[in-house]
């Protein structure tokens, strides 16, 4: 008994570590915006692994504002909501109440039921630079990090990136040091996060998710992270109109090119 426990779960992890060493689309970060486009991408068919460095996937939607565990969504990204089955609440105007651990969770639920992959504990810490495209992702164990251990890395493929790591916008930051080139911000660099305006912020999101380098797309807070917006708190309608985004320009640009085989659970 005690044999087969182990040896099931050894057996079923690295059988889904060894389908998606080649995916199509690798996205870095189980914020909200990286988990809507894991759903999106997986539900078009595309094979989605997610890395996100915590135990528990979803990022800064757990814990809503000062941990009072509700979000404001509005009225623009309801559609999202509704898809997902997540309940919400009218507050006032164009804006909505909803329970952010209901929330997060079912973000995270209807990812991995679409298909996506998400793997939890693992962190990015590089990517494949191949013909000046990024072309993969370098990963490793978060404790591995957090405790500074020398240990090497092992290597993802993949179409298409997503930087969806929030305020720090770590993969960008990282490929743009590293590799001496040029991004589609209005400097050419890494223009770094601007204090907090919420309606201003919320715009750019949506307008600043893109591809910013060959095979590197930034969602959510990395994306006005990059190209130098600001900061919005608690308001989360920006996030999932980013992932929502960012899987279609993505979808779009892969279906001119073979998918790799989607997994489904
Ligand atoms: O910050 P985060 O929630 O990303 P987001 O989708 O959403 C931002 C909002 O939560 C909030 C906001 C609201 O409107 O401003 O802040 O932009 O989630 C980012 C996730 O990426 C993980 C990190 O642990 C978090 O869960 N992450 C960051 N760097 C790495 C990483 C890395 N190098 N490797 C793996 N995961």
């Amino acid at each position: 008994m005690e044999q087969i426990v182990s040896s099931g779960i050894i057996d079923s992890y690295f059988s889904k570590l060894k389908e998606n060493l080649a995916v199509d689309v690798a996205i870095v970060g189980g914020g909200p915006s990286g988990l809507v486009a894991a759903y999106y991408l997986a539900k078009t068919g595309k094979k989605v692994a997610l890395f996100e460095r915590k135990l528990a996937p979803g990022g800064g939607m757990w814990g809503g504002a000062m941990m009072f565990n509700e979000i404001m969504v509005q009225k623009e990204a309801l559609h999202i909501l509704e898809e997902l089955e997540i309940e919400y609440k009218h507050y006032r105007d164009d804006y909505y109440t909803v329970d952010s651990v209901h929330a997060t969770s079912a973000l995270t639920y209807h990812a991995t039921k679409a298909g996506a992959r998400i793997f939890n504990c693992t962190s990015i810490e590089d990517v494949v630079f191949h013909n000046n495209k990024v072309s993969g992702l370098v990963i490793n164990w978060a404790p591995v990090h957090r405790e500074g251990m020398h240990v090497d890395p092992l290597i993802i493929m993949a179409k298409a990136v997503i930087d969806g790591t929030g305020h720090d916008c770590e993969i960008v930051h990282t490929v743009a040091r590293k590799n001496d080139i040029k991004i589609d911000t209005p400097s050419g660099a890494v223009m770094g996060e601007r204090s907090l305006a919420v309606e201003e912020a919320e715009r750019t999101t949506v307008n600043n998710t893109k591809e910013v380098f060959p095979g590197l797309f930034v969602s959510g807070m990395a994306a006005n992270g990059t190209s130098g917006s600001y900061r919005m708190g608690p308001i989360f309608g920006g996030m999932l109109l980013s992932g929502q985004k960012v899987a279609r320009i993505i979808s779009e640009k892969l279906d001119k090119e073979p998918s790799m085989e989607t997994v489904k659970n």
